[in-house]
């Protein structure tokens, strides 16, 4: 199995030219601050939740001292206010997915539930006995598990598109799985597990010539890249909140409007209807049929300050930075004997899985927190990747715009530690 990563050129030997001032970037994360163990903190988690900035902490704490009411019923000031924030965060999403319209912007709690909204809803209709979903070998549970429990509902088959040792999705035997019974496709854009970046133009112009739509799981992706959902085309686009500066319990789905409103409620409840009777209820419209019940608004709000300081960095060059800074990381992590690379694509965004020969992850990441350093370990909710590999666990470090270098260095530094004491 391969451990080299390919990189473009010499990224440690390059002078290394940040597009912003990361200490200034820093000084906006409060937790930043913090002390983990009696070391500063250098958190690499990221994938599993990001940091919050100052501007979304206050746009949240604004919005509970200021402007707290329910949405979309009282003719009271505060209502009315609490609404247009809602529907701003709502445009200010729309925005930057560049969807065509803000009634495509679907709040839901996290990624998670918008891939099970899409599941239940979409699925429920379209799917019937014999028809199949295709996946990546690379997903997340979440972009299995929902797609089973419909295939279990409507005996239809998960059919599971292969992956190469590098962790990238093998084009030609997507295409092949591709068929007269395929319903949907579900892939990530970027792996939390392996940091691949698919190649969704190809993926999705794939499955269109086949009529096929996609949804595309954009949790890992949203924090690091700029995302444009119209010249991509996908059918169904799913991010997480939490994992791009904003609150949890807040998460977006994006919807091609022609597919919303043809597509049942997810949950009843207040709001996603027009008027009931014992008889017959009749729905609202899109964005509202799916939004059933009192939604996070303050989520909301905390979305869109962070959607706005992720604008006012600029999504090109946060994506330029963190691809000097996995690159980086790469190559002093690849130089340490023992240290084996899971993930080496030659697209990847943020995330540097790797195991050390003789040592498990577990222990690994209890060593790194003694040295106050964040990692994940364990089969990061994408044990299909695990088994592709032939191992139980990785340890994954994974990268925001606030990490350094120095914690790089950090991080090295503490992986030889893991290896004394193993030694
Ligand atoms: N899809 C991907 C690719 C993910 O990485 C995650 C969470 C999800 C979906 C689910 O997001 P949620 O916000 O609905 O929970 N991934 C991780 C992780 O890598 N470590 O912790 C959570």
């Amino acid at each position: 199995m391969s451990t080299v990563v390919r990189l473009p050129e010499d990224a440690a030997a390059r002078p290394f030219s940040p597009p912003f001032n990361v200490q200034k970037i820093r000084a906006d994360f409060p937790i930043l601050e913090e002390m983990a163990r009696g070391h500063h903190l250098v958190y690499l988690d990221n994938a599993a939740t990001s940091q919050k900035p100052r501007a979304v902490i206050d746009a949240i704490v604004g919005y509970y001292e200021h402007g707290n009411a329910n949405i979309h019923r009282g003719v009271h000031y505060l209502s009315e206010k609490a609404t247009q924030d809602f529907e701003s965060a709502r445009q200010a999403v729309q925005r930057f997915l560049r969807a065509k319209q803000a009634s495509e912007i679907i709040f839901v709690r996290s990624a998670t539930e918008a891939i099970n909204l899409v599941a239940q809803t979409y699925g429920r209709v379209h799917l019937g006995e014999g028809d199949e979903v295709v996946i990546s070998a690379m997903e997340h549970h979440s972009n299995i598990v929902p797609w089973q429990l419909l295939c279990e509902q409507k005996r239809a088959r998960l059919v599971i598109a292969p992956i190469n040792d590098a962790g990238e999705l093998i084009l030609h035997e997507f295409e092949h799985l591709l068929g007269a019974r395929t319903r949907i496709v579900a892939v990530g854009h970027v792996s939390n597990a392996l940091g691949t970046i698919n190649p969704l133009p190809e993926i999705i112009a794939m499955a269109h010539k086949k009529h096929i739509p996609v949804l595309v799981d954009g949790a890992q992706a949203a924090p690091h890249l700029s995302i444009d959902v119209q010249a991509l085309d996908a059918d169904f686009y799913a991010i997480s909140g939490h994992k791009m500066y904003g609150p949890t319990g807040i998460g977006v789905l994006y919807g091609k409007i022609a597919l919303l409103d043809e597509m049942p409620p997810y949950q009843g409840g207040g709001d996603m209807i027009s008027s009931v009777t014992f008889e017959k209820t009749v729905y609202n419209k899109v964005p509202h049929k799916f939004e059933a019940g009192t939604p996070d608004m303050s989520g909301a709000v905390g979305l869109h300050a962070a959607i706005d300081y992720l604008d006012g960095i600029g999504m090109d060059n946060i994506a330029r930075y963190e691809h000097e800074l996995l690159a980086y990381a790469s190559e002093e992590l690849s130089a340490i004997s023992g240290v084996r690379l899971i993930g080496t694509a030659r697209q990847k965004a943020s995330v540097l899985s790797f195991i050390i020969e003789g040592i498990h992850p577990h222990d690994v990441g209890t060593i790194l927190d003694q040295e106050g350093i964040a990692v994940r370990t364990g089969h990061h909710c994408a044990q299909p990747v695990m088994e592709r590999f032939g191992i139980d666990a990785t340890a994954r470090a994974s990268f925001a715009l606030y990490n350094t270098r120095e914690e790089i260095d950090a991080l090295v530094g503490g992986i030889q530690k893991v290896k004394e004491v193993f030694a």
